[in-house]
C-alpha cells in the first residue's frame, strides 16, 4: 500500500512546541475563511479540503494542546466545548451527517501540532479511513 503525499508530509512533522501556523491565523496575521468564532473556539475552512465542506475547530489558547494525546485533565472543559461547536457547525453546514476527525502524531498523520477536529462532510463518506 502507497503512502500518499500528505502523510508523507506529516511523518516528517515533529512536536516542537513553537507556534504553528494556526497561532498566525488566530491572530489575524494570516487570513482564514471562518466559519465562526467564540471566546475559547476559531472555526474556519481547511486550505486543502478533502471533502466538499472541511473544516477546522481549534482552541484560541493553545496552552500545552499540540496533540489530543497532550490533553491534561483541567482541559477536559475545552475538548468538550470544541467537540460540541464542531457538532453545531457540522449540523449547520452537513445537515445529512459529518465526520469529525482528530489526527494524532506521528501514526495519525498529524501535520499541525496545534490540536484541531477536523469536521467533513457534504458526500457519503466511506468507511474503513485509510
Ligand atoms: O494533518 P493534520 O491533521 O495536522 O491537519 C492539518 C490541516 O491543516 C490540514 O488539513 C491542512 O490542509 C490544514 N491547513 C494547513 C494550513 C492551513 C490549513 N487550513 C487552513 N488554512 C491554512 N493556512 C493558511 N496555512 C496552512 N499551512
Amino acid at each position: 500500500m502507497s503512502t500518499s503525499d500528505e502523510v508523507q508530509k506529516a511523518q516528517a512533522v515533529q512536536d516542537t512546541g513553537s507556534p504553528t501556523i494556526f497561532d498566525k491565523i488566530i491572530a489575524g496575521e494570516i487570513p482564514c475563511n471562518k466559519v465562526y468564532e467564540d471566546e475559547t473556539a476559531l472555526v474556519f475552512h481547511d486550505v486543502n479540503p478533502q471533502a466538499p465542506v472541511h473544516f477546522l475547530v481549534i482552541p484560541k489558547q493553545r496552552a500545552g494542546l499540540t496533540q489530543l494525546s497532550n490533553a491534561r485533565a483541567e482541559q477536559k472543559d475545552i475538548l468538550g466545548h470544541l467537540l460540541f461547536v464542531a457538532a453545531q457547525e457540522g449540523q449547520k453546514l452537513c445537515p445529512g451527517g459529518y465526520r469529525i476527525v482528530v489526527n494524532d502524531g506521528k501514526d495519525g498523520a498529524q501535520s499541525v501540532y496545534h490540536l484541531h477536529l477536523h469536521v467533513m462532510g457534504g458526500r457519503q463518506m466511506q468507511w474503513p479511513p485509510g
